[in-house]
C-alpha cells in the first residue's frame, strides 16, 4: 500500500475540472469507479468529463450516468481534451497506456488503483492491493472529500464491488468489502437487483455462446486446467458479440479438479489474446508477465503471437509450470 485517500482529496480539492478515465475495455469496476467518483465531484461543483477507450459492457448501460462516458476509440481524436481539465484521475490500470486514451497527460495525474503492479505513474498516487475493487477506494476518497453518498454513488460503489469479486467469491474480500457494502444497502440500493442487472442482462447470444464454449471445452494437466477457445465465427453462430464473453472464463472453475482456466480468443491469423483465472495460490499473473501481460494472481491476461496450436502449447506449458 502507498498513498491514502486523504492525499488522493486533497489534490482533488486544488482543482476545478477533471477528466476521469480507466482501462480500455472497462470493467464494472472501471466504469463504477468513474461514475461514483464523478457524481461526488459534481456534489462538490467540480467539472468532470468522463472519457474510455471503449463503450461500457452492455449490461451496465442502464446504471445511472452511464451515458456521461464518452468513447475515444469512436470519436477520436478527441479535440479538446487536453484544454478542458486542470487533471486527470485514472482508476484501475496499472500505467497510463491501459487507458489507450490519447491527451490524458497534464501536470496532476491522480493514479488510484488495486493492482499489483501498478508504475505509480501519477503524481498523486494511491495504490491498494488490499482492495477487492478500486470502487473500495473511491469509497474511502468520498468520504475524505466529505460528500454524503447519495443513491447513485452507493450504486456504483456496489457495482465495482459484485463485480470485482464475482459476487462475493473471490479476491481480498474483507470487511471493508462488507463495510461498504453495508452502507450502499443503507442509502436505498437493492443489493439483490443490482446482482440481477449484472449477472443476468445478457441477451441470448450470451447464453448460447456459454454452451458453445463448454462444449468445446479441452481439458489439461489431469483436469486441472481447462482450455475455452472463440472466435469471431463462434460469436456470430451464437448471435452473440464481444461484451457477452465477459466473465465466461470462470464457469470451469465450477468443478472443484479445476484450478486454471485459459480462454483464449483469436484476434487475428496470426495474434491471440489469453484472459486466465485461477483458484488459491496458482499464479496466473506469472504467466501473464512473462507474456508481457499482467493482472491479479487470480485473474491475468497477455496477448500472444502464434498460430492457435502455438499458442495452445505455449500456455498449457506455462500453466502447468505453475500448478
Ligand atoms: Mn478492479
Amino acid at each position: 500500500m502507498s498513498g491514502s485517500a486523504a492525499e488522493v482529496a486533497a489534490a482533488i480539492r486544488q482543482h476545478d475540472t477533471f477528466l476521469l478515465t480507466s482501462h480500455a475495455r472497462p470493467d464494472g469496476d472501471a466504469m463504477g469507479s468513474q461514475l461514483a467518483m464523478a457524481f461526488a465531484l459534481d456534489a462538490l461543483g467540480k467539472r468532470v468529463r468522463l472519457i474510455n477507450h471503449d463503450p461500457s459492457p452492455a449490461p451496465y448501460l442502464g446504471f445511472p450516468g452511464a451515458d456521461r462516458i464518452e468513447v475515444s476509440s469512436a470519436a477520436a481524436p478527441l479535440p479538446d481534451v487536453p484544454l478542458h481539465a486542470e487533471a486527470t484521475i485514472v482508476m484501475e490500470c496499472g500505467d497510463l497506456l491501459r487507458t489507450e486514451v490519447k491527451g490524458l497527460e497534464r501536470p496532476t495525474i491522480i493514479n488510484i488503483d488495486h493492482h499489483v503492479g501498478n508504475t505509480m505513474f501519477g503524481s498523486v498516487n494511491w495504490f491498494d492491493a488490499s482492495a477487492a475493487a478500486c470502487t473500495e477506494m473511491v469509497a474511502d476518497v468520498i468520504d475524505a472529500l466529505g460528500v454524503t453518498w447519495t443513491r447513485e454513488i452507493a450504486t456504483h460503489l456496489y457495482l465495482g464491488i459484485v463485480t470485482d469479486t464475482g459476487g462475493f467469491r473471490h479476491g481480498p474480500i474483507s470487511a471493508r468489502t462488507f463495510q461498504i457494502s453495508a452502507r450502499v444497502a443503507a442509502t436505498g440500493v437493492s443489493p439483490a437487483l443490482v446482482a440481477r442487472d449484472v449477472f443476468d442482462g445478457f441477451g441470448i447470444g450470451r447464453v448460447r455462446l456459454t454452451g458453445a464454449l463448454l462444449n468445446a471445452m479441452e481439458l489439461h494437466h489431469d483436469t486441472r486446467l481447462a482450455m475455452l477457445y472463440y472466435d469471431d465465427d463462434v460469436l456470430q453462430s451464437c448471435g452473440a458479440t464481444s461484451d457477452d464473453t465477459d466473465g465466461l472464463v470462470n464457469l470451469p472453475l465450477g468443478a472443484k479438479d479445476v484450478v486454471a482456466v485459459a480462454l483464449v480468443r483469436k484476434q487475428t491469423d496470426t495474434q491471440y489474446r489469453v484472459s486466465m483465472r485461477s483458484k488459491g495460490d496458482v499464479s496466473v499473473r506469472a504467466v501473464a508477465v512473462e507474456h508481457g501481460g499482467g493482472g491479479h494472481v487470480n485473474a491475468a491476461a497477455c496477448s500472444i503471437a502464434g498460430s492457435r496450436e502455438s499458442v495452445t502449447r505455449t500456455i498449457v506449458d506455462a500453466i502447468g509450470h505453475v500448478l
